[in-house]
């Protein structure tokens, strides 16, 4: 072991119990990483904190000590937010799960940062309640990591993000300093709203100890239908179509190559008789069936759509959802360089023809993977890595066609990160999507909250 390692590890012996902390090999490479591959792994350490007392005291270790910390939940990042290159110390919430409070009145429940995502929508559906926020790795993934990145996912155009189900939260600023943000209070007109200032800044202005998470009513049983659309301009005419006749829970697309990955890695059958260029999938209550068939009918009659089928069971909407929400695992194979992008709904038609010029022009050679969260406005752009393309060799072509993907994301004053976060995958883009002026003021928040940068440093910002 190194002077420095024992030395860190005295430091560290000062903060958390020895037995909570690890220098293993395996356990530096499992934690040191999220869901991202372009990056070295390698951290000095992982810690696992039990209370927020042992947090506290590990953060004022790294300013006294000089380390550096970087915050791990259940590492399903696709930005590099969680990954530990540099040395630094991984602080993982494993440890700190416990669903802490509930209170049938307030409808919140208080849980600790490395709450599984599931366990909470499992909880809240004990309660008769649900947990609206849902997506592709809920199974593995800590309400921390979702706050501190303001997850979105698959029913964002009914029930918001992350930040819109965070009623309070307990944080620990870069000075070791333990905040109690708004304390699930439903008003508070006291000044600033830190707590929304926390949520989505990925671990770098404070490490989330805990949340008081909003619940909502149960809904009624869900019909999904899924639709053939040819033209991917036409989709938010689609989604305008049911709109006009019912709320959508869900509005998602993926296109025909994405649904041929999902076939082949899930063993699933095809949705429809004949293969479509792009598919629509749209989420609704059960009571709203024949109003969902009316604007189908339109759509069809349209031309927008071409054909269709609309779940008749639990277990047929279940199989629907597992074509889009097995997109990402069935590419991973294919090493994809992901786009998270973002505009306006209104603009979605326009930006989905000038993006599919650039991928045509940019991308010749490469296959694309067309999906997302169409309804948000929201587009997962993956370009696959062909086979015998090296990885570093296939980053840098993407990276390099990344200026004009994101000058079309600028023009429409659009985001370049909708919702996987920044952390170093596209932290040197952020001038696509934010000014000057507020680069400026981030980083005076992250000198105020973190003056010794000593919280998931080069994360977000440089
Ligand atoms: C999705 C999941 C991550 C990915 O499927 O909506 O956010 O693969 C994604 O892009
Ligand atoms: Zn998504």
């Amino acid at each position: 072991m190194s002077a420095s390692q024992a030395d860190l590890l005295t430091a560290l012996g000062q903060a958390i119990p020895a037995a909570q902390t690890s220098t293993e090999p395996a356990m530096l490479n499992q934690y040191g990483c999220d869901w991202t591959r372009a990056y070295e792994v390698a951290p000095a350490a992982v810690v696992f904190p039990k209370t927020e007392a042992e947090v506290v005291a590990l953060v004022r270790q790294a300013n006294a000590e000089d380390f550096k910390l970087v915050p791990s939940g259940g590492r399903t990042g696709l930005s590099g937010g969680a990954v530990a290159s540099q040395g630094e110390v991984v602080v993982s919430f494993d440890k700190m799960n416990a669903i802490s409070g509930f209170n049938a009145v307030d409808r919140l429940v208080t849980c600790e940062a490395g709450v599984v995502t599931a366990n909470l929508q499992a909880f809240a559906q004990e309660q008769g309640l649900f947990y609206p926020v849902d997506f592709a790795s809920s199974g593995s993934s800590h309400i921390g990591g979702n706050i501190a990145t303001n997850a979105g996912g698959i029913k964002v155009i009914r029930y918001g993000l992350t930040r819109d189900w965070v009623a309070g939260l307990r944080v620990v600023t870069g000075t070791g300093e333990l905040l109690t943000l708004n304390s699930g209070l439903v008003k508070n007109a006291t000044g600033y709203d830190l707590r929304h200032l926390m949520i989505g800044s990925e671990g770098s202005l404070g490490l989330i100890v805990s949340a008081d998470i909003k619940l909502a009513p149960a809904p009624e049983p869900q019909n999904v239908m899924v639709l053939g659309v040819p033209k991917l301009t036409d989709l938010l005419s689609v989604l305008t179509a049911f709109q006009q006749r019912l709320t959508v829970s869900a509005f998602e697309f993926f296109s025909d190559l994405c649904l041929r990955k999902v076939l082949a890695h899930r063993d699933l059958t095809a949705p429809l008789q004949q293969a479509c260029e792009f598919y629509a999938l749209v989420e609704f209550d059960e009571s709203n069936l024949e109003a969902a068939s009316d604007a189908f009918a339109f759509a069809m009659d349209q031309g927008w759509v071409v054909d269709g089928v609309v779940s008749q069971s639990e277990a047929q909407a279940a199989s629907l959802w597992a074509l889009r929400e097995g997109i990402s695992e069935s590419i991973a194979a294919d090493t994809p360089y992901k786009n998270d992008l973002a505009v306006r709904v209104s603009d979605v038609p326009e930006f989905l023809e000038a993006v599919q010029a650039e991928v045509v022009s940019n991308y010749p050679d490469f296959d694309v993977c067309w999906y997302g969260h169409i309804g948000d406005g929201n587009l997962h752009l993956n370009i696959l890595k062909p086979k015998d393309l090296s990885v570093a060799e296939f980053v840098q072509r993407c990276e390099a066609m990344n200026p004009s993907i994101f000058a079309q994301v600028q023009q429409r004053n659009g985001s370049i990160s909708a919702e996987h976060g920044v952390g170093l995958v596209k932290r040197d883009y952020l001038g696509y999507s934010r000014s000057a002026g507020e680069l400026a003021l981030m980083q005076g928040l992250k000198q105020l909250f973190d003056p010794n940068s000593v919280l998931n440093p080069g994360k977000l910002l440089r």
